[in-house]
């Protein structure tokens, strides 16, 4: 398996339909073995404290980015304020280093000091 495009090397003829049934030779059924996937490894978004960025707007980016209802982005929000940190959820790098950068971005336009970065899990 090479990962190309059209590569069917990992394919076996399956034995039903096999290559020497009574249709003949070569009129089996390429059959794919069932692919091994590793699962992919988890990261966390985390949030810090800081003294200026207002409440409001850390609990509207974690209902914005992170699905959120208001209960939970406040409990979460009064958690980083008073432990100085926070996880905000667990995701794919992909979409971990995503949610990072819309919180940075949005962080910045409203010229808030809000620090969020990714840990692996
Ligand atoms: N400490 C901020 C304040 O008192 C609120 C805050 C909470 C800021 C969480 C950042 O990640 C944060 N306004």
């Amino acid at each position: 398996m090479t990962g190309r495009p059209g590569d069917r090397s990992d394919f076996r003829l399956s034995r039903r339909g096999g290559a020497d049934d009574e249709r003949g030779p070569g009129t089996g059924v390429a059959v794919k073995p069932a692919a091994r996937v590793k699962k992919p490894s988890m990261y966390k978004v985390v949030m810090l404290n800081d003294d200026y960025t207002p409440m409001e707007f850390v609990v509207m980016v974690l209902e914005r980015f992170f699905g959120k209802t208001h209960d939970e982005a406040t409990h979460i929000m009064m958690h980083v304020h008073q432990k100085g940190v926070g996880i905000c959820g667990v995701y794919t790098y992909e979409i971990a280093e995503t949610k990072v950068s819309q919180v940075m971005d949005l962080a910045r336009q409203h010229q808030h000091p809000l620090q969020c970065t990714l840990e692996k899990a």
